[in-house]
C-alpha cells in the first residue's frame, strides 16, 4: 500500500499564470504558495480581474464539462488510422509512427511570427538540478496529459493550463543508480487509463477521467540498477515499455503488459543468453573466464524510448542502448547483439522479426537512444515502408521496415583497432552525409586523438562524437511534406580511455575515463537531412549544447524548444527562422501541436535544467497560439559553449558522482583530489574553514596545483603517488590550475 508523503506535498503548489499577466507581473518560482492547488488558483484569478484577459475570462469558468462527462477514450482504431497530430496527440510522437508531425497549419510560414503565449502553468513537481523536464504532454478533447521527473502524472486543462488532477508517484527520494537524470518522456493513453513506468522500476495505470491508481506492476526493483526513463506506448489491450540502467550493470529488455490488469504478456531480451538468436555474439559459455561467461547477464542494451508500431505490419520497433560494461569490451567480445541496434518484433508475441546493429561492439558509449520513425517514400521510382533512426554516431540510417535492409546504402568498412578493447574488424557507413563533423577539434593536452570509431586504452584519447554527441534522446521529427527528417546533433568533444572495474551487484558498471577536455567549444548541428537521398538540405551549427526534440507541420514549419530558453520556428523547407520566444527557462523537451477545433495551439515543457551556466529548476508547460498575449520572459544566464568548470562542488563526505568518478568508481571525498594526466577529481571541492586539502598525483609525470591569485602553490607533485597538502585557514574561493599544464583547471571553496 502506498503512503502520501505530507511533508513533501507541503511544498507542492500549482500555480498559473494566465494570459493577460505580462512578464512585468510574473511571480519568480521562489513564491509558492501552501494552500491547496485548486483554492489558490481561484484565489489567484480572482485577486487579479483587471489583468484578466478574453482568454483568461474562460479560467474563471473552467471548461470541466468535459471531464465530468469522461474524457474520450482512445482505441485502438484510433491509434491505427491516426498517421499524424491532428486536433488531439494521442500518443507520444503524435501517432505510433512517433513522426512528430502534424497537419494543423493554422499557424504557417505567413503568420507565425504573430505566435504569443496564451497560459503558462507551474506544476509544483520535478525541480530541482536532479530532474529533467523531457516529457511532451498528450492531448485528448482539450485535456493535456504530462509526467513531471518525478514521475508525478498531472491532467491539465489544456486551454488554460488549470489542474483537473494529479496523481503523485510518491516514488523513492534516495535512488543513485539512476543514470542520466530523473526523468519521464511521455505517458501513453488508451482504454480509459492513463500509463507510466516509474523511476522505481515499476509500471503503472491510472484511471484517465479521475487519476486514481488502477494498477501497479513492479518490473524490477531499482536497487537493482534498474529505473524506467523512457516515453510508452499503448496499442491493442498493451503497454509496452522498455528499461534503462545499462551503466548499472542490468540486462536490458522489451516488455508487454496486459493493459486492463498489468500482467506480463510477453518480454523480449535486448541482450540474448547463449542459444538465442545472436547469443554467439557474447563469450561463449565454455569461455574458460567466468567474468566473460556472465557478460551477457548484465550486458546493458537499455530502451530509452517509446516503440514505434506498424499496426498493417504487426511489427513494433525499438533502438537499443549501449552494451555494459560502457567503454570496456575486453570483457565482452563480440559484435554484442542487439546492443546499439534497430530491433523489430511481433507485437502480440514480441517474437523477433528483424535486428540492424549501427554499432559492432560498441566501446563508445554510441548507443540509439532517439526515438525510431516510420514513414513512406518513393525510392527507385517504388513507394516503400521505411523507419529511420538518428544515431549517435552523427548519421540516420534509412531502412526497409519490412526486412531491416538498408534503404539507400550502409557500407561495412574496416576501422581502426585495438586489440585490448576487443574491437570490430568493421563498422557500417551510410552512404550520404554525416549530420555533424566526426572529427574533434586539436586541444594541446591530448596528443592522441581521432575521428569517429578511434579506438582507445589506457590513454586519454580525444575523440568526436562521443556518448554525449550525434544525436541524443533527443527525437527527431519527419515531415511528409518536404520528405525532410529533423535532427539534433551535440558536435562536442570528449575523451575516452578504460579503466577496469569488476562488475558489483548494485553499483556503477561503466568502466571508462573521461578526462575533461577543458577548452574544447560545446557546438551542436540542427539539420534537415533528405530521406531520398541521406544528404544534407540545410543546417545550422549552433554554439552550445544540442536541442531536445522537434515539431513539423502542414504549415510548413518546424519547430524545436532550445536550451538558452527560446522555442523557434523555421521554414521547413529552408530552416530560416521565423518566430522565437524566450520562455525564461532552458527547453529540454520536444514541442507539440494541438487544436481545440478552431485555434491551433502549441505546447512545450520548460524544464531548464541542461546546457546553463547555472542550474535552472523549471516546472513550466507553456501554451501559445496566433491569439495569444503574454509576452517573452527574460532570458536566463547565458548557455556553456566552453568545457570548463561547472556544477555543483563537492563537499567532505560527498560521492564523486558522474563524471567525476569516472577514474574513482563510488568514492567518497574526504579531502584528497586526485591528480591524473591532465584533471583534478573532483574539479570543484567546497571544504570548511582550517581544513587540510591534499592532493594525490597518481599521474605518470609532475604536476602542481597553483593558486590563480598566487596565494598559495603546491610547488611540484611527483607522479605516482606524490602528494602536497595545503591547509585553508581562512574564508574564499580559490581558482588553481598546473602550472606546467595550464588547461588543468580546479577550485576549492573555503566556507
Ligand atoms: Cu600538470
Amino acid at each position: 500500500m502506498r503512503t502520501s508523503s505530507s511533508t513533501r506535498r507541503l511544498h507542492r503548489a500549482h500555480e498559473w499564470y494566465a494570459a493577460g499577466l505580462s512578464s512585468g507581473v510574473w511571480e519568480p518560482p521562489g513564491k509558492k504558495r501552501r494552500s491547496g492547488h485548486l483554492k489558490g488558483v481561484q484565489m489567484r484569478v480572482s485577486l487579479r480581474p483587471l489583468l484578466l484577459g478574453v482568454v483568461a475570462l474562460a479560467v474563471m469558468f473552467p471548461s470541466t464539462l468535459s471531464a465530468q462527462a469522461g474524457p474520450r477514450t482512445i482505441t485502438t482504431q484510433e491509434l491505427a488510422s491516426t498517421k499524424n497530430g491532428g486536433n488531439d496527440w494521442i500518443t507520444y510522437g503524435g501517432a505510433l509512427n512517433n513522426q512528430r508531425y502534424s497537419s494543423l497549419e493554422q499557424a504557417n510560414t505567413t503568420n507565425v511570427s504573430q505566435l504569443k503565449g496564451v497560459w503558462m502553468s507551474r506544476l509544483g513537481s520535478g525541480r530541482g538540478s536532479k530532474y529533467r523536464f523531457e516529457a511532451d504532454p498528450l492531448v485528448v478533447d482539450g485535456i493535456m496529459y504530462i509526467p513531471t521527473g518525478n514521475d508525478d502524472i498531472f491532467a491539465l486543462d489544456a486551454k488554460t493550463g488549470r489542474k483537473l488532477w494529479e496523481w503523485d508517484s510518491d516514488i523513492p527520494q534516495v535512488n543513485d543508480l539512476i543514470c542520466c537524470g530523473w526523468d519521464n518522456r511521455g505517458v501513453a493513453v488508451g482504454d480509459g487509463r492513463v500509463y507510466t513506468g516509474l523511476l522505481d522500476g515499476s509500471f503503472v495505470a491510472l484511471d484517465q477521467k479521475s487519476g486514481q491508481l488502477l494498477w501497479r506492476t513492479q518490473l524490477e526493483d531499482y536497487h537493482d540498477g534498474y529505473s524506467l526513463t523512457g516515453a510508452y506506448r499503448y496499442y491493442d489491450g498493451l503497454v509496452f515499455t522498455g528499461i534503462s540502467g545499462a551503466e548499472k550493470g542490468i540486462r536490458g529488455r522489451m516488455t508487454a503488459l496486459d493493459a486492463r490488469d498489468g500482467h506480463e504478456v510477453w518480454r523480449f531480451y535486448t541482450v540474448p543468453a547463449p542459444g538465442e538468436i545472436g547469443g554467439d555474439t557474447w563469450p561463449a559459455p565454455t569461455d574458460p573466464d567466468p567474468e566473460k561467461v556472465a557478460a551477457y547477464t548484465h550486458g546493458g542494451s537499455s530502451i530509452w524510448q517509446a516503440p514505434t508500431i506498424d499496426p498493417e505490419l504487426g511489427m513494433l520497433y525499438f533502438t537499443t542502448g549501449n552494451a555494459g560494461p560502457d567503454y570496456d569490451g575486453e570483457m565482452r567480445p563480440g559484435d554484442n547483439l542487439f546492443t546499439a541496434s534497430f530491433v523489430a518484433l511481433d507485437y502480440k508475441t514480441g517474437q523477433y522479426k528483424w535486428h540492424f546493429q549501427q554499432v559492432h561492439h560498441d566501446i563508445w558509449d554510441f548507443d540509439a537512444p532517439s526515438p525510431t520513425v516510420l514513414f513512406d517514400q518513393m525510392y527507385n521510382g517504388a513507394m516503400r515502408k521505411g523507419i529511420y533512426q538518428a544515431g549517435k554516431t552523427g548519421w540516420v540510417y534509412y531502412l526497409d521496415r519490412t526486412n531491416g535492409q538498408p534503404l539507400i546504402g550502409i557500407e561495412e568498412k574496416p576501422v581502426p583497432q585495438e586489440p585490448r578493447n576487443a574491437t570490430a574488424a568493421t563498422q557500417p557507413y551510410p552512404i550520404g552525409d554525416s549530420f555533424m563533423d566526426q572529427c574533434p577539434e586539436p586541444l594541446p593536452q591530448f596528443p592522441l586523438m581521432g575521428c569517429i570509431f578511434t579506438p582507445f586504452w589506457d590513454v586519454p584519447v580525444l575523440l568526436r562524437p562521443t556518448g554525449g554527441g550525434g544525436s541524443e534522446w533527443s527525437p527527431s521529427a519527419y515531415s511528409p511534406q518536404t520528405g525532410y527528417s529533423y535532427v539534433f546533433a551535440g558536435q562536442t568533444d570528449n575523451t575516452l580511455a578504460m579503466r577496469y572495474l569488476p562488475f558489483e551487484h548494485g553499483k556503477t558498471y561503466s568502466l571508462g575515463a573521461s578526462v575533461p577536455a577543458n577548452g574544447a567549444s560545446i557546438k551542436s548541428t540542427f539539420t534537415a537531412i533528405d530521406s531520398r537521398t541521406n544528404k544534407i538540405a540545410w543546417q545550422q551549427v549552433n554554439d552550445g549544447e544540442q536541442s531536445y526534440g522537434a515539431l513539423a507541420t502542414a504549415g510548413g514549419l518546424v519547430f524545436k524548444g532550445q536550451v538558452d530558453g527560446n522555442l523557434v520556428a523555421m521554414d521547413a523547407k529552408t530552416g530560416t527562422q521565423l518566430w522565437r520566444f524566450q520562455t525564461g527557462i532552458g527547453i529540454s523537451a520536444a514541442p507539440m501541436t494541438w487544436s481545440d477545433g478552431k485555434d491551433q495551439y502549441i505546447t512545450v515543457a520548460v524544464g531548464g535544467n541542461r546546457g546553463g551556466l547555472t542550474t535552472l529548476d523549471g516546472d513550466e508547460v507553456w501554451t501559445f497560439s496566433l491569439n495569444g498575449n503574454v509576452d517573452e520572459m527574460a532570458a536566463p544566464p547565458p548557455i556553456q559553449t566552453k568545457v570548463g568548470l561547472t556544477g555543483a562542488p563537492v563537499k567532505l563526505g560527498d560521492k564523486l558522482a558522474p563524471p567525476q568518478n569516472v577514474f574513482y568508481g563510488d568514492h567518497n571525498f574526504e579531502g584528497t583530489i586526485y591528480v591524473e594526466d591532465y584533471t583534478f577529481t573532483p574539479p570543484i571541492v567546497q571544504v570548511p574553514t582550517g581544513t587540510s586539502v591534499t592532493w594525490l598525483n597518481n599521474g605518470s609525470v609532475a604536476h602542481t596545483a597553483t593558486s590563480a591569485d598566487a596565494t598559495w602553490d603546491t610547488g611540484d607533485i611527483s607522479g605516482g603517488g606524490g602528494q602536497v597538502s595545503v591547509t585553508f585557514s581562512s574564508a574564499g574561493t580559490f581558482n588553481y590550475y598546473c602550472t606546467p599544464h595550464p588547461w588543468m583547471i580546479g577550485r576549492v571553496i573555503v566556507q
